[in-house]
């Protein structure tokens, strides 16, 4: 409780103006190594969930019967959730309240999602920096979307004018556990000046272009303006959690922030012996297990604590036979088929 606290007043843009806060940030996601950047405190925009929405959304858009409410996660605390049952069209929450960008604007919008979604599952959009007002021609209406798709993937789209849509990053869509996204958006009409950058998991990506930068048209209409929830998908029920909502200056400014308490630990042998090898939320494959100081086909317990959801994964970037942990385990080999082969591993928040 005490994290969640620590948290909230991070998010409020009160104590993590410190250099020490920053350290220990960087020090707990080692796994996922953060851009040297200067981190000079700049919040535009906090779309904490502890804020409620009459702070955080300019209208809610709600076709059919979904839900935009706030649940507690165990982990992250208040958080974001958009349901959007079967037969509803559309749940998302329309922002920024009281931020409005303008063409020129280098900004960074950053949060986390969790995603419940049938496999191979489409929407339209689950993120969109969507375009408004009629005063100038509508040419993009969607010029940046994160969406889902029938082959199992989370993408980034850029629509230049025309619609004419552009896969610009894509990945296997990891499902029902937390992933953290941050997207730079150099605000232009023009498409030699404006660009997208995008993180995904504290990484920065390489984008269709094989560079870590899209230049595109970013800008439309009268202005834009971002979209979170479930746009699409109307045959599943689908709910988007999403927490850490920020728009800033800076990565550091909107980068999701760190939980550093909950970790799981594996052990080579039975009743935690041997070598031991701690993580955090998120996914680890063969070599992110190796680098974290586990040894592949060896771990037999691992600790677990209330909150974490571990699956290990007999193959190589989480491939083959799994295995779903969420309480302390001192001997796999007497539960499971799964002693001894561990070889890749989701931690999620439950
Ligand atoms: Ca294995």
């Amino acid at each position: 409780m005490k994290i969640n606290s620590t948290v909230s007043s991070c998010l409020l843009g009160i104590a993590c103006i410190t250099l020490s806060y920053c350290a220990k940030d960087d020090q707990v996601r080692s796994n996922h190594p953060a851009p040297a950047t200067a981190h000079t405190e700049s919040l535009l925009w906090n779309g904490d969930a502890a804020l409620g929405a009459s702070n955080v959304w300019k209208v809610l858009n709600i076709e059919g019967s979904g839900t935009i409410t706030v649940a507690t996660d165990p982990v992250y605390g208040p958080v974001w959730q958009f349901y959007k049952p079967a037969g509803s069209h559309r749940t998302e929450g329309h922002g920024a309240k009281n931020f409005a960008a303008a063409e020129g604007d280098d900004i960074y919008l950053g949060w986390r999602s969790k995603l419940v979604i049938p496999a191979n599952q489409n929407t339209n959009a689950v993120f969109q920096w969507k375009a408004y007002g009629s005063g100038q021609p509508m040419l993009q209406n969607f010029p940046i979307v994160l969406s889902t798709t029938t082959s199992g993937k989370f993408h980034l789209m850029h629509y230049a004018p025309g619609k004419i849509g552009t896969e610009v990053w894509q990945t296997n869509l990891l499902a029902a556990v937390w992933n953290d996204i941050v997207m730079r958006i150099k605000v232009s009409r023009d498409s030699s000046i404006g660009f997208i950058e995008f993180w995904y998991n504290g990484t920065k990506q390489t984008l269709v272009n094989g560079t870590q930068r899209y230049y595109a048209r970013t800008w439309d209409a009268d202005y834009c303006d971002p979209k979170w929830g479930v746009y699409g998908g109307d045959a599943a029920d689908i709910t988007n959690f999403v927490h850490g909502l920020k728009i800033g200056s800076t990565y550091g400014d909107a980068a999701p922030t760190s939980v550093p308490a909950l970790q799981t630990t594996l052990y080579q042998n039975c009743s935690y012996g041997g070598w031991a090898a701690s993580f955090g939320p998120g996914s680890y494959n063969s070599a992110a297990l190796t680098a974290a100081g586990a040894v592949n086909n060896d771990a037999s317990s691992l600790k677990v604590p209330a909150g974490l959801r571990v699956t290990l994964f007999d193959g190589d970037n989480f491939t083959g036979d799994s295995l779903v942990i969420t309480a302390d385990a001192s001997c796999i080999k007497n539960t499971s088929t799964m002693n001894d082969k561990a070889s890749s591993m989701i931690v999620g928040a439950l």
